[in-house]
């Protein structure tokens, strides 16, 4: 539905008009048109093909064209025309809770101001105070809008949404009028952040539905509630829209609202191409539909494959489709085990014991104890004389569990000159060993990655953690050439993580495509310091299928035995330094 963004703009058309000082009559009814279209639950678009616009109230001639021509072109030229000479910059600051045009005009007027960074160096210099009607109070005001606007602008982490959209679906399912229920969008497709939460449902009554929605506890602001379509704003600052669905149009939707946008564009002109044409109702041919029932009505019906949702970014997937040649993506019940983990001997919260009885609970086959080495003293790294002792204690386990086995590993540093934090004498002693850069994250390219690749090839290294150090929105991480990375463990059996942890997801989706191509093997790890994050080797597996990859390529998937052999072989065949 466009509603929301013809009401956008129909709010920005009378934002611009009183920016400028304009008669307040056509000011008010372009407000007007906005609160009437924002508080619509029909579909505009479906008003404006049935020729019903001019039935809104408030709604004349004038304005109904002003739809039409923004729905068929994505354009409004009515707006173009008014906001001419003003940035989008100050447009948007007149967006900001606390910031109307009145106030805007009058800053750009007294202090030249035209954005976000103009108004908050004022704010910092206390130039705003003493402005005509300007108070401490209503400063104050104008800064609590500016942090609200910008949560509003960020995307949250996957990870962060992910475990909310998973929590509230599981509740609607409660719901007896609840029939069918599933999230779309970008939360679907596992994408690393998430701008808004999109869901679908079907179900017999819509109002009732939509009301067990805006009414959630995790609710902090309704912004819609119809009979369609309920929005809200939730915990974390971030939006989420439910739809409910016709039955017949469930799959439609599913395949329209789960994206990408990319994906979707490239396969309607695809659908075009044959004569057909898809929307969020149904797969067509002129007047007839063809399906829309189901998600995979649409692909097959294009003569293709049904595409996982994780694919769906436009990167090769629909040809992949129609060529009958998409990977089996890998699954999460393919995991056999978590190959990073940190118990209370390093920087963890739980006993290693805790550990192993969660890993069990989820299925696993092993685990791997990979606690810090002796440099990272912030992270109470293990002296080779406490990892020996800890070792002692995993052994003295072992005998005791059946079927489930924790294997004897450290993260061990990198450190800044490219040598590893222990001697090859203990890491032999280890089953895996994980090495990592904790330090010198502003090393030039060429030392940071030659300092990887020493690391690569010693001959006890079986993967590299996190290996470009990003943290997502927050740190780009390392400047390390990641193409000779993948070339140096290609040559040496290493394998790359994939480190759950939410704000880091490193490697990333593309990363992980490359490695398959050149036959690197991925860990997907969550480096869990807890037990209540060991759930995030889920959000690692979306990143895995995002990357293209099986599950032959992911070495946790392998059997306990597999799994031992593939860090063995490298110790046979690779150099000795000790
Ligand atoms: P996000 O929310 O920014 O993380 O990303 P998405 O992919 O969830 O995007 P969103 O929420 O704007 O829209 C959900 C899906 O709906 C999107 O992936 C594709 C579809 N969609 C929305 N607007 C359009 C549009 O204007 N054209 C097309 N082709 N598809 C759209
Ligand atoms: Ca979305
Ligand atoms: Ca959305």
């Amino acid at each position: 539905m466009k509603n929301h963004e013809v009401a956008l703009l129909f709010g920005k058309i009378a934002d611009v008009l009183e920016l400028k000082g304009e008669n307040t009559f056509r000011i008010n009814s372009y407000r007007k048109a906005a609160r009437v279209i924002e508080d619509l639950t029909e579909d505009i678009e479906a008003l404006a093909r049935d020729d019903k616009l001019t039935n809104i109230p408030g709604i004349g001639k004038g304005t109904a064209d002003k739809i039409i021509e923004y729905i068929t072109t994505g354009k409004m030229s009515k707006y173009e025309e008014v906001a001419k000479g003003i940035s989008e910059e100050t447009v948007a600051l007149m967006q900001i809770p606390g910031l109307g045009p009145k106030t805007v005009a009058m800053l750009n007027k007294e202090l030249g101001i035209v954005n976000l960074v103009d108004i908050e160096n004022a704010i910092r210099d206390g130039k705003l105070k003493g402005l005509f009607g300007i108070g401490e109070k209503k400063i104050e005001n104008i800064v609590k809008g500016i942090e609200l606007y910008k949560t509003s602008q960020q995307r949250i982490s996957i990870g962060m949404a992910y475990p909310i959209v998973k929590r509230i679906i599981e509740r609607l399912k409660q719901n007896p009028k609840v029939k069918e229920i599933q999230a779309a969008g970008s939360l679907r497709r596992m994408k690393e952040t998430v701008g808004d939460i999109d869901i679908l449902a079907t179900g017999n009554d819509g109002a009732e539905i939509i009301k067990s929605f805006v009414t959630m506890p995790e609710v902090t602001q309704i912004l819609a509630s119809g009979t369609t379509k309920g929005s809200v704003r939730l915990e974390e600052g971030v939006q989420a829209d439910l739809r409910v669905v016709n039955e017949e149009e469930y799959g439609a939707a599913l395949q329209y609202f789960t994206g990408s946008k990319d994906h979707n564009v490239h396969l309607r002109e695809l659908a075009k191409k044959k004569g057909y044409k898809i929307s969020e109702y149904g797969i067509f041919e002129g007047e007839k539909k063809l399906g829309g029932r189901h998600e995979s009505d649409i692909y097959k019906i294009l003569g293709m494959d049904w595409i996982p949702p994780e694919l769906r970014e436009n990167r090769g997937e629909i040809e992949a489709a129609i060529e009958k040649t998409l990977p089996k993506l890998i699954e999460y019940s393919d995991i056999k085990g978590d190959l990073h983990n940190h118990s209370n001997w390093s920087d963890g919260h739980c006993t290693f014991e805790e550990m192993a009885e969660h890993a069990m609970k989820r299925g696993y086959a092993y685990m791997v104890v990979s606690d810090h080495s002796q440099s990272l003293h912030i992270a109470n790294g293990l002296t080779e004389e406490r990892l020996l002792k800890e070792i002692d204690e995993i052994d003295k386990l072992n005998k005791n569990l059946k079927g489930f086995t924790l294997l004897k590993a450290s993260e061990v540093d990198i450190r800044t000159d490219g040598s590893l934090d222990f001697s090859d004498r203990m890491l032999e002693k280890l089953d895996v060993v994980i090495a990592a850069i904790h330090s010198g994250f502003k090393q030039e390219k060429e030392k940071i990655t030659q300092r990887m690749i020493a690391a690569i090839q010693n001959p006890f290294v079986n993967i590299i953690a996190h290996p470009t150090g990003r943290l997502i929105s927050k740190r780009v991480g390392y400047d390390v050439d990641i193409e000779k990375v993948l070339d140096a463990c290609a040559e040496t059996d290493t394998a790359l993580e994939i480190n759950c942890y939410y704000d880091r997801l490193d490697l990333n989706d593309i990363y992980c495509k490359k490695a398959k191509e050149r036959g690197v093997k991925i860990a997907i790890s969550t480096d869990s310091h807890h037990t209540d994050q060991m759930w995030m080797m889920e959000l690692g597996v979306g990143i895995a299928r995002r990357g293209w990859l099986e599950s032959q390529d992911v070495i946790n998937t392998f059997s306990l035995e597999k799994l031992k052999s593939f860090c063995k072989k490298k110790r046979k065949h690779g150099k000795r330094t000790m």
